[in-house]
């Protein structure tokens, strides 16, 4: 049994060939053996033992097999080792807004084998920044509702080890923003010219800078709501040529698109688009001339559309 004992000391504390006297007395004699690297096979004339035999695992010729989240070391009676990192794992490094994810905690040993995912209650969780709501014990994370895609952080920690996780939560719906949600407007636009909520004059009714057309006319218009901007339809006659007209609008935007519509008179009060038109462009300015203005008089109308 000391020799048994001698065995597998040796074999655990290190990878190195031993060579063994002969150990003798008048009455016995026990012939030099040797320990092969990782000590896992040993024997002599008499007797062979096998590391794989008392408790590891394989044969010692396998090597020390590893991937992501486990390691193996064959041949070895016990493994010893030390957490030296944690990390954060997720499926997916960007969340919804509004919606959870699921985080998990790898533990890195000194050795570069990682242990499977860890009980999350053991490791503190934290929300380091962004929009997060909160994170469990158990490391649900919660995301909150954003008017852009941006950059969150969780952290985990214990003892004296800790990791973080750097997150993007997405901006999946343009109009659900804190104080600006459900108005109709954009919290992008509101943030950008108003910013963060709450801001009474970001509300969709309110005339922010006394020109006669709303916040959400403007934002549909894709005007600058502060500076004094207006949106302008002008009506004029082409000269020499009674039958056309030309309906002249801007300033146009990016991103925008315009449908000129009219209303005859004598007809039932339906709006029409205009289809027999001619374009031209002068700057933020467009004119649609009307190639078929014969009635009485007609009503015209630019329809603007966002997507
Ligand atoms: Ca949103
Ligand atoms: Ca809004």
């Amino acid at each position: 049994m000391r020799r048994f004992g001698l065995l597998i000391s040796l074999a655990v504390a290190g990878f190195a060939t031993f060579a063994v006297a002969d150990q003798s007395s008048s009455d016995y004699l026990v012939s030099a053996q040797s320990i092969d690297a990782g000590g896992t096979v040993a024997g002599s004339t008499t007797y062979l033992l096998r590391g794989s035999a008392i408790g590891g695992s394989g044969v010692g010729a396998d090597p020390v097999l590893s991937n992501g989240t486990y390691g193996r070391k064959p041949g070895f009676v016990g493994q010893l080792y030390r957490i030296t990192t944690l990390q954060v794992v997720s499926n997916s490094q960007t969340i919804d807004e509004g919606t959870t994810l699921q985080l998990n905690v790898l533990a890195k040993a000194d050795d570069d084998t990682y242990f499977a995912p860890l009980d999350a209650s053991l490791v503190a969780w934290s929300v380091v920044n962004g929009p997060l709501i909160s994170v469990s014990n158990s490391g649900v994370v919660t995301a909150d509702h954003v008017y852009q895609d941006t950059p969150a952080a969780v952290a985990v920690s214990r003892g004296t080890l800790s990791s973080q996780l750097q997150l993007t939560v997405l901006n999946v719906s343009n109009d659900d923003f804190g104080a600006y949600a459900g108005d109709g407007v954009d919290d992008s636009w509101q943030v950008q010219y108003f910013g963060l909520p709450p801001n009474p004059l970001a509300g969709p009714n309110v005339d922010a800078d006394g020109t006669g057309q709303t916040n959400l006319f403007k934002f549909m218009a894709g005007l600058n709501p502060l500076d004094g901007s207006r949106f302008t339809v002008d009506i004029q006659r082409v000269p020499g040529n009674p039958s056309e007209m030309n309906i002249i609008f801007g300033p146009v935007a990016n991103g925008r698109s315009y449908l000129v519509q009219y209303q005859s008179n004598g007809g039932n009060g339906a709006w029409y688009t205009l289809t027999s038109t001619n374009q031209t462009q002068n700057g933020l300015d467009r004119t649609l001339t009307d190639l078929g203005a014969t009635d009485r008089s007609r009503l015209y109308r630019v329809q603007i559309s966002s997507p």
